[in-house]
């Protein structure tokens, strides 16, 4: 790496610092694909032991300090007791994701299902998440729909935008000061024919109806091939109404693999548009967070890589040489303006990284802290017996 100098590392490492990486309770437990789901020793059965997991990444890392839950999948007795756990282990509850896909009911759809008792039944779970926001202290209510349909004319496509925005308006104005709704979209899966939320276009136009606290979700798995995912960064962010992402990696649909695995160029390009536009800092209200299954791969110490990946593109996106690239962009010079995003890209950045966090007193490399730790070991003697609710349940 060329030498940085100091004000400018400073800077850098700061930001490195600041930096907030929110990690899925359902990414710590049992997970495959529709084929088989390989269950793994010593993953968590309860919330409880979830919320260990994460503040086990969150001890090592220092930059995941809190945890999206999914209900429920994360069903608690008391709300405010589960997050009172969180806040003992140091680390606090993060998003809250309604579930609203996984029943028998939602087969034609949920807040869309021609049904309106249905539709009901679904809303009034989103306003219950909203009760579980308050209870937790969450700030944010992140919502996915299942919605769609198989084929041309099995329902109306236009009644269904108006059923969607009912719901969703329900739960908008139940929502208190300081809370913000997020709404994902994905292009297909699992309805073939239409998704009633199928790209970050429909998610704008009913953030933008809904008002101010509404908007957009980006997961990065939920694209067409070839989409452009920072252009779509960008204008969001213009229009601020770009409230966060669902960080993983794609190689063909929604394959929800390790952030950075994939296409780590990607991931800088993404980056490079949320540090060229000040975003980065917690103040700018976008939330970064991971959506991944491990059905391989260890869980913990992939949750740590997939922190460690968006850690590296970040950093390398801080490199880039602001100055030299506008003054590049505004004389025409086309190679001369890749070069500068190129060779932020090059740089090995990971001696910068073992620096800020050995100033942060975690562990220059906690991948190896966390084998070290023995941590594995003790989950795997103390959790006999299974998975709690989720996708390996
Ligand atoms: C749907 O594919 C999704 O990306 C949503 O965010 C869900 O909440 C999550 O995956 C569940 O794994
Ligand atoms: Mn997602
Ligand atoms: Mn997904």
């Amino acid at each position: 790496m060329t030498e940085l100098d100091p004000a400018r590392r400073s800077a850098v490492a700061t930001a490195l610092r600041s930096q907030r990486i929110e990690t899925p309770s359902w990414a710590y437990g049992n997970s495959g694909t529709r084929f088989k789901v390989f269950a793994q020793e010593g993953v968590p059965r309860t919330p409880y032991e979830k919320i260990d997991d994460a503040a086990m990444v969150h001890a090592l890392t220092g930059v995941a300090p809190s945890v999206a839950i999914h209900i429920p999948w994360d069903k608690a007795d008391n709300y405010s007791e589960l997050a009172q756990y969180a806040v003992d282990k140091g680390i606090r509850i993060g998003a809250i994701n309604p579930n609203v896909f996984q029943e028998d009911d939602y087969r034609l759809g949920s807040v869309c299902n021609p049904n309106p008792g249905i539709r009901r039944k679904a809303t009034d779970h989103l306003l219950e998440c909203v009760e579980i926001g308050v209870a937790t202290g969450s700030t944010l209510l992140s919502l996915w729909f299942a919605d769609g349909t198989n084929y041309a004319g099995q329902d109306d496509i236009s009644a269904r935008q108006e059923r969607l925005h009912e719901a969703l308006a329900q739960a908008y104005a139940r929502m208190p000061d300081g809370m913000r709704m997020l709404l994902e979209y994905k292009f297909f899966e699992p309805h073939f024919y239409t998704m009633d939320v199928p790209d970050w276009g429909t998610s704008f136009a009913h953030c933008v109806r809904l008002g101010e606290k509404a908007q957009v979700l980006v997961d990065t798995g939920h694209h067409a091939p070839g989409t452009n995912i920072e252009f779509l960064v960008a204008i969001l962010l213009g229009q601020g109404k770009l409230g966060g992402f669902h960080f993983n990696s794609r190689n063909y649909a929604d394959d929800d693999l390790m952030v950075g695995a994939a296409d780590p160029f990607q991931l800088f390009r993404i980056m490079n548009e949320i540090v060229g536009t000040d975003s980065l800092r917690p103040e700018a209200g976008v939330a970064f967070m991971l959506d991944q299954c491990h059905n391989l791969e260890p869980k913990i110490p992939a949750m740590i890589r997939s922190v460690l990946n968006v850690q590296e593109s970040t950093a390398k996106a801080l490199l880039v040489d602001r100055e030299a690239l506008t003054h590049a962009q505004g004389s025409g010079d086309v190679l001369g303006a890749h070069a500068v995003l190129m060779d932020a890209f090059s740089t090995d950045v990971r001696p910068l990284l073992a620096d800020v966090r050995q100033e942060m007193g975690v562990d220059p490399d906690p991948i190896a802290a966390y084998h070290r730790s023995g941590y594995q070991k003790r989950i795997e003697a103390e959790r006999a017996g299974g998975s709690a609710m989720g996708w390996g349940a």
